[in-house]
């Protein structure tokens, strides 16, 4: 059993993606289950086979501490760990390969916090992947998208498993502008002459970045994903094949 967790700012895409990626997944004959961990969401595009809300209510938190969403919401979130019992249970009744697991809006709730880190280590580490979602809408300029590989270093290094980059929502993207952000990742000298351009006045800060970026290897393994055209699932699916199997596939059920 593989878990990937689709963590990103909010709005990045995580619960469109886990849809997508659950529905590409059955269509191509592999065993995935989808599970919502957002106990915050209002309405998901889709229904998850496991879902949070079955037993934290962000309402009824709400109410019974007296609290505003934002206060709730960080409730609900640390309320996540004492449920994780229960969502071990219900995931291992479907005996599913891969579980797909949609985090909460709120980038900061589930990577700094302590429940994100409980969850990931209760459920199994070393079967563990993050797929760490980039909005492009937060990628096009050097600062931007360097700020965005900053947050998924700082991802990685806080819950200390393999992750993978994601530009979502390629088919909104300008051509032009797509494959920047993809040179960017390919080539972090060209993200930095760019960086460069862009500022001098942070010259020093912007090499120091880069050095942070490209020792812990932040900018490799950018994968241009759209949930609407389906481009970039197979490319997903053999990233994390690659990561636990070594690219040796998983037999189809
Ligand atoms: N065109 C297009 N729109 C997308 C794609 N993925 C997500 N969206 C849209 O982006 C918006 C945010 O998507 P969500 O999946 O809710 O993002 P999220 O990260 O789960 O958001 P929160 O949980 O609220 O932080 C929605 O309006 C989606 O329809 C995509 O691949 N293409
Ligand atoms: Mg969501």
């Amino acid at each position: 059993m593989i878990f990937v967790y689709f963590v990103g700012t909010a709005g990045s895409g995580k619960s469109t993606l886990t849809h997508a990626f659950n529905e590409w997944c059955h269509k191509n004959g592999y065993d995935t289950i989808a599970v919502n961990l957002d106990p915050g969401v209002k309405r998901i595009p889709y229904s998850p086979e496991i879902d949070i809300r079955e037993w934290i209510s962000l309402e009824e938190v709400m109410k019974e501490y007296n609290l505003g969403p934002n206060g709730a919401q960080i409730v609900c979130a640390d309320m996540l760990a004492l449920n994780v019992k229960e969502i071990e249970e219900r995931i291992n009744e479907y005996k599913a390969d891969y579980i797909l697991l949609d985090t909460p809006g709120q980038l900061e709730l589930f990577v700094f916090r302590s429940a994100g880190k409980i969850i990931i280590d209760s459920l199994g580490k070393e079967k563990s992947l993050l797929a760490f979602l980039i909005d492009p809408s937060l990628a096009t300029t050097p600062t931007n998208f360097a700020s965005q590989l900053m947050l998924s270093a700082t991802t990685q290094f806080r819950l200390g498993i393999p992750l993978v980059n994601i530009l979502t929502k390629v088919d909104m993207v300008d051509e032009n502008m797509l494959n920047l952000i993809l040179e960017w990742g390919k080539n972090p000298d060209r993200l930095l002459d760019d960086l460069m351009k862009s500022s001098t006045l942070y010259s020093q800060m912007s090499e120091g970045i880069m050095q942070i970026i490209k020792e812990m290897e932040a900018h490799t393994s950018l994968i241009p994903i759209s949930s609407q055209t389906w481009e970039g699932m197979e490319d997903l699916y053999a990233s994390v094949q690659n990561i636990f199997y070594g690219g040796e596939d998983l037999e189809r059920k």
